[in-house]
Order: structure tokens, then C-alpha cells, then sequence
């Protein structure tokens, strides 16, 4: 080391630096400097070399020009090859002499250039070259950090630094990264062993930091390359000839050449393994220490991007960090703007979760799935499925992944839809159905009608069909079925509308009140009652007094042959029923009819006739007793009382003011209220035997008469008549 602190200058910070930091356990590390070239000779070339194809000839200057032969066909050799003079010549060997050997090129040519290829990125310290004849009067020196591909240059030297590089400043640098030309190195003096020194840092700036990144991209190379431009040529014309040709005399020779650098490591390492089988002296792959690898430490190690790679800088090791993925996954990537987030804690982002994990640290449970409260997360077995029905879950069947008695969650509970029930929310709640994913509440209400639903008001959980009481209906219970009315009137809900047969239009009501569609003139609810002022006619209204009939002689049916019967008359007396109407009877002799004349029938239909009549004697028993004939009348084959309102057979009626003792009648027959002795419907006539009808009634006294007797079979009568009012009888 001793010849090298002779030209080091203040460049003995950076080697300093360096030897203090071998420990890599302590902060930043840096393997020691050595000669690059050590171990190298196959890396370095030169553009041109004398005596590569044959011998050639070259001179020296002195008070006698000599001229000897170079002949560099093979490697130099003391006793066999003394004038080889290849470019690996100039390798340090510390062999004792050395001035036996050197590098020679060809003669008379001015651009030369001699290069070094690295096999990696090392870091530059100095150059110092040696040479036997003249130093160049212009050359530069560059170097590429990508292989050769791009180059920039170093330092320019040269004698005159206007003419040789006019565009380059002569300096001094203002800035340690300022590209000069120096032209300290190129005098023509000495004529031998003179030196070119080239430190990677201006010794002039004080570097506090020499691994910072700007100063580390100024002094690290792949390729390092000399050119030679120009020839020092002591006044003689290069290209003019004279007895002697001058150019046997000029050309560059260089004793030895000391490229100092070392492995470059990013303060990761403080020892490089030899790449490729060199045995040099500063090899080139760097043993990564703080996590980190690659040639130069340039990166982080597989699964240690928890922080982000840096340079290691003075007790600052900026290890590489390993990722925390809970044993969930073994890679991971380095994210900037999650380290930033993390307040610069964290920057790993986990990659490929397994065990249903997810998360920067695989280090929660994946969607859908939840974490046993008895395992910790780094348990394979910690994330179980949510087994959630996605259509009554909220947020898609996602359950909830962990216990946390603050915000009221449990690990693993499907949060159901506000009307979604059960432990995978899979149930409509009581009084709602119809499960269903697009519906935000899951599912919707029964909405049933408590007046026509069974208690409880549940309803079927698919369709929504309501429980119905007996006799409602419809979706919701809320109507009637046809044909009942009232719901929720009642304690039994609906009840039948019972319209009555005769006096409605069928058994359809209102639903509200129960209200039936009566026919005309007749009224109430079930429509069973004449409106004010009608009556319900009964079966035998249409009555036709014998009395008031023509007698017919037998055999003789022919109009105009008729006569007046024979009444008999009868009055009420005490203690007998009343059993006939009108004035008494009509004496029919036998072999003759009774023609009765009528005019009221209301419509064709089907009638039955009937005649009411009596023997005429009561209490006798007799063989051939004469019948008289009460009277005739016509009823509807319909016998039921009810079906007859049906027939439409009302009338408007007053009872007799002076006759009734009040102005109602009875609803079915229409009978006023007679005052004493007055008879007739309407209370209008006095009876027979009686006078004076008035305001006090009928004056007269009671006689003893027959009454009303039930029907006696009796043939031989005949009863014709004719539903045509107008047919003449
Ligand atoms: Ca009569």
C-alpha cells in the first residue's frame, strides 16, 4: 500500500472511511480497495500493439537514436519473448524490475486507446499510469457504467487544453462532478516514467458523505477507457519524412498502469466473491449482508421488502426488512405509498394469500369468510366460510369476521336484512316473506288484514298468501268471498249477506254494509221489507168473489146467456173466525158454472187455480148437500211464501181514514186496521149486515153466520179464467 498513499492526495478520507467500516453488523460496510487490473489481463486491451503480426521496428531519442524490435506475437517471457509488449504488460506483477516490461503501440499513431471490461459494477478510486516514453500530449479518459453501450467522460489532459479539447473548460471544477481538462500530466518532461493520476474525486472538494447516491454514480463504472489522442512529436512533422523516418521515434509506451477501486456494494458488504474463476485481487460479486442481494447488494432479498431498499449509510445498515405475511404467503413486493402511509413502518405488501387470508400481512380473513375467535391468524385452519345466505344478508352473504364487543360484532354472524331472520339469514321474519336478493329489506311485509286473518297474521313465507278466517279471501284476507259480507264486523269476520230469494236480484251484497241489490219497492238490507207505502201481496191475493161472478147454465158456455148468482149472504158472529171474504157466498145450482170476469192478472205465467166453498148446510150430514162458492183465486205454481216477492206482485195501498184505526197495514197481505163492522183490505166497506160506514166504523150488530172451513174435495166444478185483463168473460 505504501506506493499508493504516495499519490492518494486527501482521497485517504474515502480509504479510511472504508477500513473503518468492514463490520456490517455495526451500520454500512465496504470491501476493501485493490487494483482492479489484478487478475484482469483478459479484460484489457488496446487498440493497437507493436509487433502483434510480425516484428516492427522502433527507435528511442537520445544523443545516438537506436532503434530496437518489437515483437509481441506471444506473452511476454524475460529469457524467450524480452521484446513482447502486449498491453497486459503493464499489470502490476512485483516483479523486481520492471522497468524490462511494458506496453508499446504501433508507431506514428496518435489515437490509441487501452481498455478495461469489467465484468460488473466496481467502484473507481484512482488510475495511475506510468510510461516509458513521452506522456501523451492530449488523451482522456472515460468510462461506461452499462457495458460498454454509453460512455462518459472523466478528465480530459493535455499540454495545450484550448487546442487539444476547445470546448472543454481548463478549470479548476467548481463542482466535484465538473468535467475538466488538466494539464498538470502532459508536459514533455520528464521523458520517462512519467505519471498521469486520475482520482475518481477532486481531492480539492471535501466529500463529507462519499456514498451518498450522486457521488456513487460520479465513481462507479463497468468499463474504463484511456484514449490517446495525441503524440508528443519534439517538433518533427508527423507526417514529413527526412533520412530517418521520425515515426520509428514516437509512439506511447506505458510501464505500468494501477486502476484502484473495489467491489461495490452499497455499504451491504465488506467482502466480494471472485466472479468467473478470477483470482484477482478485488473481486466483483459482493456478500450481501442486511438482507440484501444481487451483485452490487442493489436490491433486497426474496420476502424482505418490508422497508425500502436503500444504501447503507455510516451506523445506518438500512437493512432490508422481512415482510410479516402470518405464514400466509412467502412473497411479497415493496409499495411506497403503503410505507408512506404507514408512517414509514411498513412498505411489505404480502402477495397471494393463502388459507383464505387477505391483507398487507395476509392478515385478515378473505371476503366471505370469518376468524375463529379461538385462533390466532397466523392459524391455517384460523378463516372459516360465513355460510351466509347471499339473498338475506346484507352486503352479499359477507358475515361479520370478528368478535368486537365495541362496535357489537360477533365473528362469523351473517348481519340479516331488516326482515330477514335466522342464523344464515335465510328466513323471512313472522309477517314477512318472499326472500329475495333485490330486495333491500329482503323480504316484504304479509300486510295481512287483521279483520280477516287467522291470529298470529302470518302469511306463506314464498307466496304471501294470508291465513283467511273462514269466509275472507284474497291475498291479505281483506274481503269477503262472495256472498258475505262485513268483514271485521263481526266476531265471526264475514257474515253470509242473506239476501232474501224473492226480493233481491241474487245473493250478491255490498261488501261494506251488506247491503243486497233489491227489487223495485223493496227495501232493508236483506231486502225482505216493502218500501213505504207497499205491501207484500199474499198467495191469495188474487181473489174473485163467487158473489160477484155470473152464474153459467150447464151446457150453455156461450156469452150473453149468463145470470146473477144467488148470494148468500153472511155476517162475522161471536166467538167464529172469520173464514171467508167478501159479502158471503154465491149459490150455484148444479149443472151450472160460475164465469168470473177479471182484469187484473199482472203477467203471464203459469197459475193454479183454486176455489174455496163450503157445504151449505155446516152441521147436517147430508148425501147431496149444495155447496156455495166462497170465492175463486189465482196463486202461483211458486208456493213458497218468500217467492213471492218475486211476482212482483205489490200495490200501493191507503188504508181508509175513516175505516182503519191507524195508517199501516201489514206488510204481507197489506190488511188495514179495521174499526168495528168495517172489512175490506183497505178498511172501506161495512160489513154485511152492518150500515153508517163512518169515522166511528159500521154500525150493526153481530150474526150468528158460518166461518171459515178448511177445503173440501168436491168435483164437478170447472173454473176457467183468463190471464188477459181485458178478455171479456
Ligand atoms: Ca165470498
Amino acid at each position: 500500500m505504501g506506493s499508493e498513499w504516495r499519490v492518494l492526495g486527501s482521497h485517504q478520507v474515502l480509504i479510511r472511511l472504508q477500513h473503518a467500516q468492514d463490520d456490517c453488523d455495526a451500520g454500512s460496510c465496504h470491501p476493501a480497495v485493490g487494483d482492479l487490473l489484478l487478475g484482469r489481463s483478459k479484460q484489457l486491451t488496446a487498440s493497437s500493439t507493436c509487433g502483434m503480426n510480425s516484428p516492427q521496428k522502433y527507435c528511442i531519442i537520445g544523443y545516438l537514436e537506436k532503434c530496437f524490435l518489437c515483437d509481441s506475437r506471444y506473452p511476454y517471457n524475460p529469457y524467450t519473448q524480452h521484446n513482447s509488449h502486449m498491453v497486459e504488460n503493464v499489470i502490476t506483477t512485483f516483479e523486481p524490475d520492471r522497468k524490462k516490461k511494458w506496453w508499446q503501440s504501433e508507431n506514428g499513431i496518435d489515437h490509441v486507446s487501452i481498455r478495461l471490461d469489467l465484468e460488473t459494477l466496481f467502484q473507481f478510486s484512482h488510475l495511475i499510469l506510468t510510461f516509458k516514453t513521452f506522456r501523451p500530449a492530449a488523451m482522456l479518459v472515460e468510462r461506461s457504467t452499462d457495458f460498454g453501450q454509453t460512455w462518459k467522460a472523466f478528465r480530459y489532459f493535455a499540454q495545450d487544453c484550448a487546442a487539444s479539447f476547445p470546448n472543454i473548460s481548463s478549470g479548476p471544477a467548481k463542482s466535484v462532478g465538473d468535467i475538466i481538462c488538466d494539464s498538470r500530466y502532459s508536459d514533455i518532461e520528464p521523458s520517462t516514467e512519467g505519471e498521469v493520476v486520475l482520482k475518481a474525486l477532486d481531492p480539492s472538494f471535501e466529500i463529507q458523505n462519499p456514498y451518498v447516491p450522486y457521488i456513487q454514480e460520479l465513481i462507479t463504472l463497468t468499463n474504463l477507457r484511456i484514449n490517446f489522442t495525441k503524440l508528443h512529436t519534439l517538433g518533427d512533422a508527423l507526417l514529413g519524412r527526412r533520412h530517418i523516418d521520425p515515426l520509428e521515434k514516437y509512439y506511447y509506451a506505458v510501464y505500468e498502469m494501477v486502476v484502484r477501486g473495489s467491489c461495490f456494494c452499497n455499504g451491504h458488504a465488506s467482502q466480494c466473491d471472485p466472479m468467473q474463476n478470477l483470482r484477482g485481487d478485488v473481486h466483483g460479486r459482493c456478500i450481501c449482508h442486511h438482507n440484501t442481494e444481487g451483485l452490487s447488494c442493489e436490491r433486497c432479498k426474496d420476502f424482505y421488502n418490508d422497508a425500502p431498499w436503500r444504501p447503507a449509510e455510516g451506523t445506518q445498515d438500512n437493512a432490508c426488512k422481512r415482510c410479516n405475511c402470518n405464514g400466509h404467503s412467502g412473497r411479497c413486493h415493496f409499495d411506497m405509498v403503503v410505507y408512506q402511509a404507514s408512517g414509514g413502518v411498513s412498505g411489505g405488501v404480502c402477495e397471494d394469500c393463502q388459507d383464505n387470508t387477505t391483507g398487507q400481512h395476509c392478515d385478515q380473513c378473505k371476503r366471505f369468510f370469518y376468524q375463529d375467535p379461538l385462533k390466532v391468524i397466523s392459524d391455517p385452519q384460523a378463516c372459516i366460510p360465513c355460510d351466509c345466505d347471499p339473498e338475506g344478508t346484507l352486503h352479499n352473504g359477507v358475515c361479520e369476521s370478528h368478535t368486537d364487543p365495541a362496535l357489537g360484532t360477533v365473528a362469523g354472524r351473517c348481519p340479516c336484512k331488516e326482515n330477514v331472520e335466522g342464523v344464515h339469514c335465510d328466513k323471512c321474519r313472522a309477517n314477512y316473506y318472499g326472500l329475495s336478493g333485490s330486495h333491500p329489506l329482503g323480504c316484504q311485509p304479509c300486510n295481512c288484514d287483521p279483520s280477516g286473518s287467522l291470529p298470529f297474521s302470518i302469511c306463506d313465507s314464498a307466496t304471501g298468501q294470508c291465513l283467511c278466517q273462514q269466509f275472507a279471501t284474497g291475498q291479505h284476507c281483506e274481503k269477503c268471498v262472495v256472498g258475505y259480507w262485513g268483514l271485521g264486523n263481526s266476531l265471526y269476520g264475514c257474515s253470509p249477506c242473506d239476501c232474501d230469494i224473492g226480493g233481491s236480484q241474487n245473493n250478491v251484497c255490498s261488501p261494506k254494509d251488506g247491503q243486497c241489490k233489491c227489487l223495485p219497492n223493496i227495501v232493508s238490507r236483506q231486502c225482505n221489507e216493502p218500501a213505504p207505502g207497499y205491501f207484500f201481496l199474499p198467495l191469495d191475493y188474487y181473489i174473485y168473489e163467487a158473489e160477484h161472478a155470473n152464474i153459467s147454465l150447464q151446457g150453455a158456455m156461450q156469452f150473453g146467456q149468463d145470470s146473477a148468482v144467488a148470494v148468500v149472504f153472511r155476517q162475522p158472529s161471536a166467538g167464529r173466525s172469520v173464514t171467508w171474504t167478501g159479502p158471503g157466498f154465491a149459490r150455484v145450482p148444479s149443472g151450472a158454472g160460475l164465469r168470473f170476469a177479471i182484469n187484473n192478472v199482472p203477467f203471464a205465467m203459469d197459475f193454479d187455480i183454486t176455489i174455496r166453498y163450503e157445504p151449505e148446510v155446516l152441521l147436517m150430514s147430508c148425501v147431496s148437500c149444495d155447496v156455495v162458492i166462497d170465492a175463486g183465486s189465482i196463486l202461483s205454481i211458486i208456493g213458497c211464501s218468500n217467492l213471492s216477492h218475486s211476482l212482483h206482485l205489490k200495490l200501493k195501498f191507503f188504508c181508509n181514514p175513516q175505516g182503519s184505526l191507524n195508517a199501516s197495514c201489514s206488510k204481507l197481505g197489506g190488511q188495514c186496521q179495521c174499526k168495528a163492522n168495517v172489512v175490506g183490505r183497505c178498511c172501506d166497506t161495512c160489513s154485511a149486515g152492518s150500515y153508517g160506514f163512518g169515522f166511528h166504523g159500521c154500525y150493526g150488530e153481530y150474526l150468528a153466520a158460518s166461518g171459515w172451513s178448511a177445503l173440501q174435495p168436491m168435483s164437478g166444478w170447472v173454473f176457467w179464467i183468463s190471464p188477459l185483463p181485458s178478455l171479456p168473460v
